[in-house]
C-alpha cells in the first residue's frame, strides 16, 4: 500500500516537471529564443547586376542598403549553374550532382526530394517554427502523371513546408498557373487542366505555328503554347482562369510574402521567397518599363529590387527586423538571351551581370554560381566584407546549428559563426555542378576536370567551360580564369584532383 502511494506521488511529480518544463516551452518563449529566418531568392541574378558589388548600371538601393548594413561574401556561390541542382542543394543539404534527377526539370516532373529526406523547412519545423514558401518551385511535383485539376502530391508541404505559394517550375514553363497547398488557384471544374510536354492539344496554337499571336517572340525553345501572348514550353490546356498574368507576378507573390509575415508573426517562421526575377521571360509590371533604360532585362531587377524594399517594409513595420535573419542570393549566374527576344544583349551597354568572372549561366567557369550573396540581421550581424568561401548548400548545417537542431548532412557545412560574421574561414573547397559536369575549387584554385560537353553554347553565347583537357586556374591573379595553369603546375593540379576524388566518393 506505502509504496503504491508513493509510486503515485513520484508520478505525480514527474508529471508535474514535465508539464512545467512543457511550459517552458511555451510558443512566446520559443519566438524570443529563435530568430526568424528569411531566404531571398533570385532567379538568374548575376554577381555583377547589384550595386553592392560593384559598379552596376542598375540601381538596386534596397539590395545596397542590407548588403552594406549586413555581411556580404564575395566568394559566394549557388551549388549549380542552373534552378533545379541549385534549388536542390540549398533546401537539402546534398550535392546536386549525387542526385541523378537533380537538372532542369519540365512542369510535369515528379518530386525529386524524397519526403523522408533532411530539408530546411523540415528541419526547422521540428524546432517548433512555421515555414512557407512563396514563389519558384522547379524541384517537381506528384509521383508522375500529376492531376492538375486535383490535389498535387507530394510536393512542398510533403518536404517540411507548412504553407506553400508557388509555380510549379519556371515562368517559361506550362503549367502558367500559381498553386497553393496542393490546389491550382482559381481552378474551374468546367474547364480542366491538361499539360503534355510532347504533344500539342488539338485546335491550340503554338509559338511555332502562330507567331502573329505573340507579343514576345522566341528566339529558341520557346514555341509551344501560348499564354498572355507568350509562347512556352510545353503545351496547356484549359484553365483559363487560373492562368497567372505575368506583369502582375512580382507583386502577386510580394502580396503572398508579406501576407505570410503578417500571419505568422507570433511564432518564429522561415520564408523561402523565391522570386522569379530576373528568368525569362521578363515581364516587369508597366510601373517599371524602360526605367533602367537596359531593357526588360533590367527592368525586371529594378521590379525585384522594388519588392525587396517593400518586403523589408513590412518586416519593420511588424517591428521583426531586429529578431529576422535574412539570406539573399541568386540560384545561378546571369544569361542575356535565354530563348526570348527581349532587347537583354541589345540595351546592355557598359553594364556587366558576369562582373570579372567567366561564363554565365549553365557555365562551369565561375560566372555559372558565383553569385551575390549575403546575411543581414538587424543588431546581430555587424556590417562587414567576408571573403570566406560559402556555399548556399551550407545553410542547412548552419541553421540547424543556429536552432539547435541535430541534423546533419555530410555535404552541407556547419559555417554558423561565418555567416553571422564571428568567424572569416569558410569552407576549404567546394564542388560546383553545371549541366550535370562538375569542377572544384579549393583556396584560389579552379580545377575542371576533362569531360565531353561542348565547350560554348551558342544559343545563350557562354562558355561552359567544358574542355577535354584539364584545367587549372589560380582565380587570385586571374579571376577571369584566363590562363590555364594544368601543365604550369603538375603538383597543384594532382593535388586538386586526389582531394576532389575524395569530395565526390
Ligand atoms: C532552358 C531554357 C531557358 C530556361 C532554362 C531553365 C530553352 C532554349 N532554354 O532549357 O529559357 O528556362 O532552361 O532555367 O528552352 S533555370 O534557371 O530554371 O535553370
Ligand atoms: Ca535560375
Amino acid at each position: 500500500m506505502k509504496l503504491k502511494i508513493l509510486l503515485i506521488a513520484f508520478f505525480s511529480c514527474t508529471v508535474l516537471i514535465q508539464c512545467t518544463e512543457n511550459k517552458k516551452e511555451s510558443p512566446t518563449a520559443i519566438k524570443k529564443k529563435l530568430p526568424n529566418i528569411v531566404f531571398i531568392y533570385t532567379d538568374d541574378l548575376g554577381y555583377g547586376d547589384v550595386g553592392f558589388n560593384g559598379p552596376s548600371q542598375i540601381k538596386t538601393p534596397n539590395l545596397n542598403k542590407l548588403a552594406n548594413n549586413g555581411l556580404r561574401f564575395t566568394n559566394g556561390y549557388a551549388s549549380s549553374s542552373t534552378c533545379t541542382p541549385s534549388r536542390y542543394a540549398l533546401l537539402t543539404g546534398r550535392y546536386p550532382w549525387r542526385e541523378k534527377e537533380a537538372k532542369i526539370l519540365p512542369g510535369t516532373a515528379p518530386l525529386i526530394i524524397g519526403t523522408n529526406q533532411a530539408t530546411i523547412p523540415k528541419m526547422l519545423k521540428e524546432k517548433g517554427y512555421h515555414t512557407g514558401i512563396v514563389g519558384k518551385w522547379h524541384l517537381g511535383l506528384g509521383a508522375g502523371n500529376v492531376n492538375w485539376n486535383e490535389e498535387i502530391t507530394p510536393g512542398p508541404n510533403q518536404v517540411g513546408f507548412d504553407e506553400s505559394y508557388i509555380m510549379a517550375a519556371t515562368q517559361d514553363r506550362v503549367p502558367t498557373v500559381y498553386i497553393k497547398n496542393g490546389h491550382v488557384v482559381n481552378i474551374d471544374p468546367n474547364d480542366p487542366i491538361e499539360i503534355d510536354y510532347q504533344n500539342n492539344f488539338p485546335g491550340q496554337p503554338t509559338g511555332l505555328d502562330n507567331p502573329e499571336l505573340l507579343k514576345m517572340k522566341w528566339y529558341d525553345g520557346h514555341y509551344n503554347s501560348i499564354v498572355n501572348g507568350i509562347p512556352r514550353i510545353g503545351f496547356m490546356n484549359g484553365g483559363e482562369k487560373a492562368k497567372w498574368i505575368d506583369e502582375d507576378m512580382a507583386d502577386h507573390f510580394l502580396q503572398k510574402a508579406q501576407d505570410y509575415v503578417k500571419k505568422n508573426k507570433d511564432k518564429p517562421f522561415f520564408l523561402y521567397y523565391a522570386m522569379q526575377q530576373p528568368h525569362v521571360p521578363r515581364t516587369p509590371h508597366p510601373r517599371f518599363v524602360g526605367k533602367s533604360g537596359l531593357g526588360s532585362r533590367g527592368d525586371v531587377i529594378l521590379e525585384a529590387d522594388w519588392c525587396i524594399g517593400e518586403f523589408i517594409k513590412t518586416l519593420e513595420n511588424e517591428n521583426l527586423l531586429e529578431n529576422t535573419l535574412i539570406v539573399f542570393s541568386s540560384d545561378n549566374g546571369p544569361v542575356l538571351n535565354d530563348g526570348y527576344y527581349d532587347d537583354a544583349e541589345e540595351k546592355l551597354g557598359s553594364h556587366n551581370p558576369f562582373a570579372q568572372f567567366r561564363g554565365g549561366k549553365y557555365s562551369l567557369f565561375d560566372a555559372g554560381t558565383h553569385v551575390p550573396f549575403f546575411t543581414y540581421w538587424k543588431g546581430t550581424i555587424k556590417p562587414a566584407v567576408s571573403d570566406a568561401l560559402v556555399c548556399q548548400i551550407d545553410l542547412l548545417s548552419s541553421l540547424a546549428k543556429l536552432v539547435g537542431s541535430n541534423t546533419n548532412v555530410s555535404d552541407s557545412k556547419e559555417l554558423l559563426n561565418t555567416f553571422l560574421g564571428k568567424s572569416a574561414i569558410g569552407r576549404e573547397h567546394l564542388v560546383i555542378e553545371a549541366m550535370q559536369y562538375t569542377a572544384f575549387r579549393k583556396n584560389n584554385w579552379i580545377m575542371i576536370p576533362p569531360n565531353d560537353g561542348e565547350a560554348v553554347n551558342k544559343m545563350v553565347k557562354i562558355e561552359l567551360g567544358n574542355s577535354t583537357k584539364y584545367q587549372l586556374y589560380d582565380i587570385s591573379n586571374d579571376i577571369g580564369q584566363k590562363t590555364n595553369l594544368a601543365s604550369v603546375y603538375p603538383d597543384k593540379l594532382k593535388e586538386l584532383i586526389q582531394e576532389y576524388k575524395k569530395a565526390i566518393k
